[in-house]
């Protein structure tokens, strides 16, 4: 009984609760619900330290809320279409559906092993076809709502692989296998009409507020809303393009339009193309900008060039002034109207181009009012006072906007005009392992929606990825079919969907995961939204805004009623998981395991060779700095390694993996089965009194409840550590056994083996998973905490008790969580909730 043996033990606690059917969730309107979901894995083959860091924080959250007698859903499925299964199958002659199919079964062994509480029977894949099915169904809907449509967009073209590459497939602009320049092409793709709802989208960010304002800020960003004036000049008579009388610019900057020194439009711009022929170099110009890598970082970096065409626009307030037309390649015809005026002193991309085509450079706002000021050697950005501005001159700029834009309304030159960064989302893929897109192509009737009763559309095994493209053109039986309208021929769409697509509603489906349509509406109206999501930040974007697309499409169109239009109400973003990094003097990258880590250096374990020790960097394979969770629990036991995990820092940071971390959790938790296996020995004691022991436990666990809810796992640890002192400090004292257990049980969702082992060798004959949180008798707190009455609808109801310090958040939490007023809110939210601080919180129902 010396020591705790996880190995023994961890198994027989899983097989405990799976007996008991603790995590399965079922919907109960009588109690109130939590949804705690983490993002779902991608099956790459085996689980990586970094999500089970991640899935350690969902279960804490898990437990303890069911602990306070919610009545949770925590899920797990995989994210399980995508490229990697196509490239292994192209590897190493796999199809991709026992590859993906394999790895899932791997990683789910790896997972149940870290004993997270999830229903393991609402897991899902998304390569399902009872999963795609439903997605098709949804993408009829969507259709039939005008939220999808068809059209003309451009993609990377491998033209040595004949294969359409997605962006990160493009590297330094050629193809990542071919090693070919990448073309662009004009494909007619689908689209999802992101952009209608990009307002929506906008402001209701507002409403998050449970979401880090960083990732607000990032999807807010990522919309970007201008607000600017749509205007058109004229063009000067010319014999080039006579067609052409005006060209029409998008600017957010009216104010600026005495600086304009020159135009410039996209090289895909009618006009631009127009002049392609006309124009010498402009031809080979635009060939070029074609070639250019497309990612926005290359499109920012990129050296700001461009060809004179000879056209001039005439100033719109001044007709003596020209101002030359460009074809530029930092202009996008997918922005705005592909047109600019450019204002060297104000805009850093203008100065660039001007400095470069020796363009005047003339200050128009002066930031400090000087009417003499002079530009350096960048763009000054931001408002001031107008100068060399004829009318505008001493106008603020937000002033001299306004009356511009007056002007341009006034003359009929053009209209205020809000723009969207925002694109439509184009879905389409030309590729093999995705959802298949549920239409065809009839010789007659054109583009034909299937028919519901003609779902699904099942991916065809047989196919062949011997030789570039997407293998469904070439899998012809599959192709051909029948058009649902008029009976004739037609053939299948090859292309599939977006995997972002699959990863937009599937915490819907978690609600009824094998319901005949794509969601269950009581389900969802009791599940929805999800409470707490949990995932990485590199998600910020696409990933949630995508989602928060598909809960108003699917409201729209009838699969979600919920008032709500947002699916995530809290939203946490956890750090990583970083290990230090190794290198002989080779060059070569050795992992932890093969080296021998002192105080001073490290050298490599069978040689002695010295090892140069690196920065600690996110776990990544190419550099060889990881830890495989599986060797891990293996050596230490799962509650180590989750208890490890969230002790160091702060779950929103990084932490550092080290092995000397692990193995101080390992003997820590050595530490308190020695305090239990002793406490055991004492007489059991519920009722005893007072004494510093219980006064301590029950301190702890107070503040480790505030530390939970305010998602501050590692200060709960901490607590946890020197509670493990207090009690192993005390001697003759009558509440030491009493103590101990409430230890176990504040314990319990870090270490829900070890706590429920201890528990049990303490005399508790329930399963702590079953089990309500520890009561804290406030007696015990004294002086360190308040008493916070409680009045619903003007009654007092109920108390609360708070430390000095608990923030509003923490109190809410808490009243929100206080039986009694559960009970009077009866699921539904307060209508308004007010906390005078250290005196009374009002609640209104
Ligand atoms: C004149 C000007 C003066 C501008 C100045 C900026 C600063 P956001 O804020 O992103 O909406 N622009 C417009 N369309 C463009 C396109 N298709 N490709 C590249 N640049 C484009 O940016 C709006 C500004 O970006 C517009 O305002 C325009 O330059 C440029 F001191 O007009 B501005
Ligand atoms: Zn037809």
């Amino acid at each position: 009984m010396s020591r705790y043996n996880a190995r023994e033990s961890e198994p027989r606690w899983r097989e405990a609760w799976a007996a008991a059917g603790v995590d399965k969730a079922v919907e109960d309107r009588s109690r109130p619900k939590y949804y705690v979901l983490e993002m779902f894995p991608y099956p790459s083959g085996r689980i990586h330290i970094g999500h089970t860091r991640n899935y350690a924080m969902g279960d804490v959250v898990a437990r303890y809320k069911r602990a306070r007698g919610f009545n949770v859903l925590h899920p797990m499925g995989w994210d399980a279409f995508g490229m990697p299964a196509e490239n292994a199958a192209i590897e190493r002659k796999i199809h991709p559906a026992a590859w993906t199919y394999d790895n899932i079964a791997a990683m789910r062994d790896q997972l149940k092993l870290m004993g997270l509480s999830i229903d393991w029977d609402r897991e899902i894949a998304t390569c399902d076809p009872a999963y795609y099915a439903q997605q098709q169904r949804l993408f009829l809907d969507f259709l039939d709502a005008g939220l999808v449509k068809r059209r003309k967009s451009t993609v990377n073209w491998d033209p040595v692989d004949h294969t359409v590459l997605a962006n990160e497939q493009v590297i330094d602009g050629c193809g990542w296998r071919s090693g070919a320049p990448v073309e662009k092409r004009e494909l007619t793709q689908w689209f999802f009409s992101i952009t209608d709802m990009a307002e929506e989208l906008l402001s209701a960010i507002e409403g998050l507020d449970d979401w880090p304002e960083k990732v607000r800020a990032m999807q807010s960003n990522w919309i970007g809303r201008s607000e600017g004036a749509e205007v058109s000049f004229r063009l000067a008579p010319n014999d080039l393009v006579p067609d052409h009388e005006t060209i029409t610019f998008f600017s957010t900057r009216p104010d600026t339009i005495f600086g304009a020194s020159f135009c410039a439009v996209a090289p895909d711009h009618p006009l631009a193309l127009a002049l392609s022929n006309k124009v010498e170099g402009l031809a080979e110009f635009q060939e070029e900008c074609r070639r250019m890598d497309t990612t926005e970082e290359a499109f920012e970096t990129a050296e700001k060039k461009g060809v004179r065409t000879g056209l001039e626009i005439i100033h719109p307030f001044d007709s003596d002034r020209r101002l030359p037309v460009y074809v530029a390649n930092f202009v996008l015809m997918s922005y705005g109207t592909g047109a600019i005026y450019g204002v060297p002193a104000h805009d850093q991309r203008d100065f660039d181009f001007a400095t470069k085509y020796e363009l005047p450079i003339i200050p128009v706002v002066s930031p400090d009012g000087d009417p003499e000021y002079r530009i350096g050697d960048a763009a000054v950005p931001g408002a001031g006072v107008m100068i060399n501005s004829d009318f505008l001159n001493g106008m603020d700029s937000d002033a001299a906007k306004s009356e511009v834009m007056n002007r341009y309304e006034g003359a009929g030159l053009g209209r205020r005009k809000t723009n969207y960064r925002l694109r439509d989302w184009g879905v389409s893929r030309q590729r093999y392992w995705g959802c298949p897109i549920p239409v065809v192509h009839c010789e007659t009737c054109g583009v034909v929606p299937l028919r519901k009763q003609d779902l699904p559309v099942l991916l065809p095994d047989d196919v062949s990825f011997d030789e570039p493209g997407n293998p469904l053109d070439r899998a012809t039986d599959w192709k051909t079919t029948t058009c649902p309208t008029c009976g004739g021929a037609a053939t299948r769409e090859t292309d599939t969907m977006d995997t972002f697509v699959d990863s937009s509603w599937y915490f819907a489906r978690f609600c009824s995961p094998r319901d005949s349509e794509p969601t269950n509406r009581d389900a969802v109206d009791y599940w929805l939204p999800v409470d707490q999501y949990i995932g990485g930040v590199e998600h910020a974007i696409l990933h949630l805004l995508y989602s928060r697309f598909f809960a108003r499409a699917m409201n729209d169109t009838g699969h979600l009623d919920s008032t709500a239009r947002e699916p995530f109400s809290s939203l946490f973003t956890q750090g990583m998981v970083c290990h230090e990094t190794y290198q002989t003097a080779d060059g070569k990258w050795r992992a932890p395991e093969e080296v021998l880590r002192t105080a001073d250096g490290a050298t490599l374990r069978d040689s002695g060779e010295p090892v140069s020790v690196g920065a600690s960097t996110k776990m990544s394979k190419s550099k060889k700095n990881v830890v495989d969770p599986e060797d891990i629990i293996e050596q230490f036991g799962a509650d180590t390694a989750r208890w490890f995990m969230l002790s160091d820092s702060p779950p929103e940071r990084d932490v550092e993996w080290t092995a000397s971390g692990v193995e101080g959790a390992w003997k820590h938790l050595q530490r308190v089965w020695r305090l239990v296996v002793d406490a055991a020995q004492l007489p059991d004691a519920d009722d005893a009194t007072d004494g510093p022991a219980i006064r301590a436990a029950h301190r702890a666990v107070h503040a480790i409840t505030e530390d939970i809810e305010a998602f501050r796992f590692n200060k709960a640890i901490a607590r946890l550590y020197e509670l493990t002192s207090q009690l192993a400090g005390v001697t003759d004292d009558s509440t030491v056994r009493t103590a101990t257990k409430m230890m176990v049980r504040a314990m319990f969702p870090f270490t829900p083996h070890f706590s429920e082992e201890c528990w049990r060798l303490l005399g508790g004959d329930t399963l702590l998973a079953a089990s309500p949180w520890p009561e804290i008798d406030a007696r015990f707190l004294a002086d360190d905490v308040v008493t916070l009455p409680i009045q619903i609808n003007g009654k007092k109801r109920s108390e609360i008790k708070v430390s000095p310090d608990a923030d509003q958040k923490q109190i809410e939490a808490l009243v929100l969580q206080d039986p009694v007023v559960m009970k009077h809110l009866d699921g539904a939210a307060p209508r308004k909730l007010i906390i005078v601080p250290k005196r009374i919180v009002n609640v209104v129902a």
